[in-house]
């Protein structure tokens, strides 16, 4: 019942064929919602309302994330900027994540480009979901180019991470000006008690096999999107690959451009096929399958102010807010008060375009769950 995107998941195999009844995350049958739905996503208030589990909305006290692999290297040419202001203007780019120390260059349009490529994206002041009455004020901070892609995720699991036996250390991925934002050891519960149980777990079998990008040994799919994770999961890996997820205000940030305040990270141009993948079109091929999650980076018609790829469509991004109300004043502010439900933005590869704009406002999902829809992208720390 939670999920809006899950809906738009069945509308979506159902228009793509699948045929028959489908399933949602709990197991139960979901007949399936309008895939046109409102502009505003259902809001799963109920169970735990403010309960702080650490500190609510903006704080100046930094906080050692103490995460191995921080170090900011800038100076690395970014992409070329374009005239259109659409791709890598900024030109910066931090240090590579533990992920790509050994991963061949196989990201972006040319698919010879470090999937780990992180860019610098200057802080500054702009609306949150294009709405007036809540600004935002953020530091700057680096965020990856990419989606993480299932040969990074491989890294991760290759090295036995994301597992109960290895969880995240105590306060690891967390924003360095959000006390209280990083890993709770409360949470190492909630990861796979192993890895065989992680690989079962990101390559769930009550979806159509075919949506599922991980494979158990390294195949075609390696540049595509790791989908099918759940926050704690991608919590787990941006901590380990050195970084963190981003704040809802941060991601909303890089994809309206900031004070630009973009309707789409490319501008205010309707979106086409060309820039994002949603629709089941993302691969030019009427109907879903697994060619609709892109290789990252292969739509830089769609690329954003400062050069971030795929920031609407292709999956939705995990952030680390949590449903419920922004926090006001917002100063490199998460709302961290109901650990219950936890935000993704940016529409997915099944959706319709009405979910790709900036000013939507995300989808909500307990952190347990996951849907092949649903993957992440690593923020990092400025120094
Ligand atoms: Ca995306």
């Amino acid at each position: 019942m939670k999920l809006v995107i899950l809906s738009l998941f069945v509308v979506g195999a159902i228009g793509c064929g699948s045929g028959g009844a489908t399933v949602d995350a709990s197991g139960g049958l979901d007949s399936g919602h309008a895939a046109d739905g409102p502009a505003v996503v259902e809001k799963d208030v109920g169970a735990v309302a403010d309960t702080p589990i650490g500190n609510i909305g903006e704080s100046d006290g930094a906080v050692d994330a103490g995460v191995a692999g921080g170090a900011v290297d800038v100076g690395v040419a970014g992409d070329t900027a374009g005239s259109g202001g659409s791709d890598g203007a900024s030109g910066a780019s931090a240090a590579s994540g533990a992920s790509c120390a050994s991963l061949p260059a196989t990201c972006g349009p040319a698919g010879n480009e470090s999937c780990c490529t992180s860019l610098l994206v200057p802080g500054g002041t702009f609306y949150r979901n294009d709405d007036y009455n809540h600004p935002a004020t953020l530091s700057d901070f680096y965020l990856d180019k990419y989606e993480i892609t299932v040969g990074r995720f491989r890294a991760f699991v290759n090295a036995g991470m994301g597992t109960r036996a290895s969880p995240p250390a105590a306060n690891a991925g967390a924003h360095p000006r959000i006390a209280g934002s990083g890993w709770d050891p409360a949470w190492n519960a909630s990861l796979p008690v192993d890895t065989v149980a992680l690989q079962a777990a990101i390559a769930p079998t009550l979806f159509p096999s075919d949506w599922t990008t991980w494979t158990s040994v390294p195949g075609g799919n390696e540049s595509r999107p790791q989908n099918s994770l759940n926050w704690y999961l991608a919590f787990a890996f941006c901590a380990w690959d050195g970084g963190r997820l981003p704040t809802d205000a941060e991601l909303n940030y890089a994809g309206v451009g900031g004070d630009e305040q973009r309707k789409y990270p490319w501008g205010s141009a309707d979106p086409n096929y060309t820039m994002a993948s949603y629709d089941c079109m993302g691969d030019g091929i009427a109907g879903c399958s697994l060619a609709d999650f892109v290789f990252v980076g292969t739509k830089p018609a769609g690329n954003g102010r400062w050069g971030h790829a795929d920031l609407s469509g292709n999956v939705w991004e995990w952030v680390l807010d949590c449903l419920g109300e922004a926090p006001m004043p917002c100063n490199d502010c998460a709302n961290l008060r109901d650990p219950t439900s936890r935000l993704n933005r940016g529409g997915g590869l099944d959706n319709p375009d009405t979910y790709l704009s900036s000013a939507y406002n995300g989808s909500d999902m307990h952190p347990d769950e996951s849907t092949p829809e649903v993957g992440a992208r690593c923020a990092r720390g400025k120094p």
